[in-house]
């Protein structure tokens, strides 16, 4: 059966998104596949799952591994992001490393390039946002090259430096083809027509915590999850029951908005979503629920799909 799939020429293989949050590495994948598979904020820690989207191209396909961004805070949820971005480097063919040019190189930075260098991965590191001007470009390259010679690295892992634009799709193409070069098996791991094996149910969960973000200020997203509790197709329409967890009840006052303002609000805009994604129109309900200390309740976290074992 598999023999028969081969195709003259057919590569495929995985590429793990990597790097610190909020460089850009969803808005890279969705741009990739032209379609929005992950969501995107300017709050840090946006994406808490390791998602994979498929592009499928002529004689290729590459799976991206989008991953949470790498960073250096202890508490629960964000050690468990860490381990989630760092196990997806696992197995992969490559490690699209993601930087934000626009942003200085701070210790965190140095963290990450340590970690991609140890994980003995070939990289390709892709220089983002140069449509704000790529101000630190060079301090990127210059402190990578700087690690190599500290760890006595002859031979340098990053074989490509490519400055682009995710949002502008700025080199988008180079950077597809030069990804190509690495791909190393000869039959698709997926159908043609599959463009994320991400659950539905976490993918609504986080179509609604989007909106959440884009509508909350900087603090509060960290603090809050969504749960989806149920999704009923009933012919014309979904139904969908949601949970929002926050922390403390001045927390729920806030996500619910004077007379149910913001949540009304959010609810607008993800039913938009929601009935692009469902292809029917969509009931939404959504409920806010205080629980304490969320973040450190290992079988909340495994529902909320959080928690790698
Ligand atoms: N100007 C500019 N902004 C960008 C570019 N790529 C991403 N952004 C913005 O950067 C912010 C973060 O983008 P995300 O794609 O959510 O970043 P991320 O790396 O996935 O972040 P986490 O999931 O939190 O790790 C958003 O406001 C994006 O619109 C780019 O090429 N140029
Ligand atoms: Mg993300």
């Amino acid at each position: 059966m598999k023999d028969k799939q081969k195709e003259e020429g057919f590569k495929s293989g995985f590429v793990a998104i990597l790097g610190r949050p909020n460089v850009g590495k969803s808005t890279l994948l969705n741009a990739f596949l032209g379609d929005k598979v992950s969501i995107i904020s300017n709050i840090p820690q946006t994406t808490r799952h390791q998602i994979r989207g498929i592009l499928h191209l002529d004689k290729a396909q590459v799976i991206f591994v989008d991953t949470p961004g790498i960073h250096s805070f202890k508490e629960d949820l964000a050690a468990h992001l860490n381990i989630i971005a760092k196990k997806s480097t696992q197995d992969v063919e490559l490690i699209l490393y993601v930087v934000d040019t626009s942003r200085c190189v701070g210790e965190e930075e140095k963290k990450i390039m340590q970690f991609v260098l140890a994980s003995r991965n070939k990289v390709v590191m892709a220089l983002n946002k140069i449509d704000l001007g790529g101000e630190f470009l060079n301090q990127y390259m210059d402190t990578w090259r700087m690690l190599l010679k500290e760890e006595n690295v002859k031979k340098d892992p990053v074989e490509y430096y490519i400055p682009i634009s995710a949002v502008q799709g700025t080199k988008l193409e180079e950077l597809i083809e030069v990804i190509k070069e690495f791909l190393s098996c000869d039959v698709p791991f997926y159908e043609k027509d599959s463009l994320t094996d991400f659950p539905l149910k976490f993918r609504i969960a986080d179509i609604i915590r989007e909106k959440l973000f884009w509508n909350l200020k900087k603090e509060l997203p960290h603090s809050l999850a969504v749960e989806v509790q149920e999704i009923e197709d009933k012919e014309k329409i979904y139904y969908i029951r949601a949970d929002i967890y926050v922390n403390r009840d001045s927390q729920k006052k806030i996500v619910i908005g004077r007379g149910g303002s913001l949540i009304k609000q959010v609810g607008i805009l993800c039913r938009e979503d929601l009935e692009i994604l469902l292809k029917k129109k969509v009931y939404l309900e959504l409920r806010v629920k205080v629980i304490k200390d969320w973040q450190s309740k290992i079988r909340i976290l495994k529902e909320l799909g959080y928690w790698w074992a």
